[in-house]
């Protein structure tokens, strides 16, 4: 198609009907302690391993996914989809072919610099969150989705399948839970045990719950706002 005929194609499609949006003002004096308050309960959050068996409402995993689905995303596809397991022989399933994979990481596959990366973790190959947080939640990414014409290609979809977990992440937070942003690389397994369909790719996988009640974290520092932004005035 040539540029002039694909402007043509692209004029015919009707434009998306709009809606007023005036959100209410936050009025000025109030700004710098939202924003604070806000930034408060963000730096508290941290990635937990150790998670305690309490049960979570399904409402509230509801609730989360709700606003992940909130997120922007490019052409506004939406290329995302959420797999939430509470399930436990699920769980179980993916915990025993997440360890496979796991192993194989650490015994092989990892650089010597990457597992020195790791090394203060203290991470390995036993996934035990995998079974004790009472929620795991499967992040697929739609590389293109299938609609009766045929696949439609998605954009951006690393961007906004990010952003949305991002959303998810700090939600939950924000609810009293923790999550643990978790990669078992490749993770392809996960689309087969969560039955999910071919143009489905695993993004990511968060264990969901509260920590356990002796969890402990790395003592880790934070860059300064010096160290993270440059501004330009
Ligand atoms: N996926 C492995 C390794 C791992 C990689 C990174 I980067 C981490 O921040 C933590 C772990 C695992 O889950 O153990």
């Amino acid at each position: 198609m040539s540029r002039a005929s694909q402007s043509r194609a692209v004029a015919s499609a009707s434009p998306l009907r709009t809606v007023a949006y005036a959100p209410p003002r936050v009025p000025a004096p109030e700004v710098l302690a939202r924003i604070r308050e806000d930034r408060v309960i963000a730096d508290a959050r941290r990635t937990v391993r150790a998670f305690a068996e309490t049960p979570v409402a399904r409402e509230v995993i509801e609730e989360a996914l709700r606003i992940a689905g909130s997120a922007p995303s490019g052409a506004h596809r939406e290329p995302w989809h959420f797999v939430a397991i509470s399930d436990r022989d699920t769980k179980a399933r993916i915990r025993v072919a997440a360890e496979v994979e796991e192993r194989t990481f650490y015994e092989t596959r990892a650089t010597p610099e990457w597992l020195e990366a790791l090394a203060p973790l203290g991470t390995d190959f036993a996934k035990e969150h995998l079974t004790t947080a009472p929620w795991l939640i499967v992040v697929f990414r739609r590389d293109h989705d299938e609609t009766p014409e045929g696949p439609r290609k998605n954009y951006y979809v690393n961007e906004s399948v990010g952003i949305a977990t991002g959303f998810l992440i700090q939600a939950l937070h924000r609810a009293g839970l923790a999550t643990l942003t978790h990669t078992p690389a490749p993770m392809t397994f996960l689309r087969e045990l969560c039955g999910r369909p071919k143009n489905e790719k695993p993004f990511v996988l968060l264990p969901v719950g509260y920590p356990a009640i002796d969890c402990h974290v790395p003592d880790l520092k934070r860059k300064t706002l010096e160290e993270i932004s440059t501004f330009v005035e």
